[in-house]
């Protein structure tokens, strides 16, 4: 059986035990990992379908997710929904209501409602990592990806100034190769020339694969974006027929506070894996108790 066809089987099949082990044996045996004595079933399952079970692949995503975390504190150790109520209530995102014809999650950020005066990048960044940590626990998420459309009307100067190259390389590592989703499609919207130069600093460490799924649609986005969502996906508001956006925000809004000690734990979880109990997964071990597992 191939990784496609296994990904399409529910997290309790028999099947799917050798990939689970197996990745399992290798994070366990990578030095980075050397504190960490267990991993569940459903987290390893993550990250064994955003890479259609690919062994290597996998692990190395697994790898890259625990190191991103490490690297990035000022982002992944502050998970609380409610620290950026604020910025939610302007309406800035939202996850739609309804997954697009392939079964992705379709997410809509607008930079616009975003004021930079009042709210870090590192705030901003951290709504969308709360969203990633609920959506890759969904299984038809896992299997089929998610698609962003960023609108970036109203991007200013002050927008500009809050991406430093530093910041460039960490979103560019999450859309690439740092977190357990499959990024499907980015599309931008009502992009303005100088948006141009903070690209170029994200796209050189993007894989080909992402860049071919990146589409600059400009300010005649409404001529094209129904090309990639039928208008049952989109809010009228870019042509569509789905819930309005102030709507669509409200709820995900509720639907991010209803996870708050959710997100909290994941981010004060030395792995991440909520599944198991913090010092479940952080005795420190030495090489014998490895090779007992
Ligand atoms: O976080 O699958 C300069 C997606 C995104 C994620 C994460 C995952 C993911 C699609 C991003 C998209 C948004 C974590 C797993 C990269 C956070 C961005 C935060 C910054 C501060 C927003 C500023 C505005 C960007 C706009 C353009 C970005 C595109 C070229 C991606």
């Amino acid at each position: 059986m191939n990784g496609p066809q296994l990904s399409e089987l529910p997290d309790d099949s028999e099947q799917l035990a050798p990939s689970v082990s197996g990745l399992r044996r290798g994070a366990l045996q990578a030095s980075e990992l050397s504190a960490v004595r267990t991993f569940s079933d459903g987290f390893l399952l993550k990250f064994l379908r955003a890479r259609d079970f690919d062994a290597e692949l996998s692990l190395k995503l697994l790898l890259n997710y625990q190191r991103w975390r490490r690297e990035s504190p000022e982002i992944s150790s502050c998970l609380s929904p409610s620290s950026v109520l604020g910025l939610l209530n302007t309406s800035y995102h939202t996850v739609l209501p309804q997954r697009d014809h392939t079964g992705s999650r379709v997410l809509l950020y607008r930079i616009g409602q975003w004021n930079p005066k009042d709210w870090s990048a590192f705030q901003v960044f951290r709504v969308s990592l709360m969203t990633s940590e609920i959506l890759c626990t969904e299984t038809q998420t896992q299997r089929r990806g998610v698609k962003a459309i960023f609108d970036l009307q109203g991007w200013s100067l002050g927008h500009a100034l809050q991406i430093n190259p530093s910041l460039a390389r960490k979103i560019s590592s999450v859309l690439s190769d740092s977190f357990p989703l499959k990024v499907r499609g980015i599309h931008l919207v009502n992009e303005p020339m100088f948006f141009r130069p903070v690209f170029a600093m994200i796209r050189p460490f993007l894989p080909d694969k992402i860049k071919q799924r990146i589409h600059m649609h400009g300010a005649d986005f409404h001529d094209t974006l129904g090309d990639f969502f039928s208008p049952h996906v989109l809010p009228p508001e870019y042509g569509g027929e789905g819930p309005g956006i102030k709507k669509a925000c409200q709820d995900w809004t509720n639907h991010l506070l209803q996870s708050e000690r959710l997100l909290q734990q994941i981010a004060a979880h030395p792995t991440g894996d909520i599944a198991l109990a913090p010092d479940e997964s952080l005795i420190s071990v030495d090489t014998e108790q490895l090779s007992e597992g």
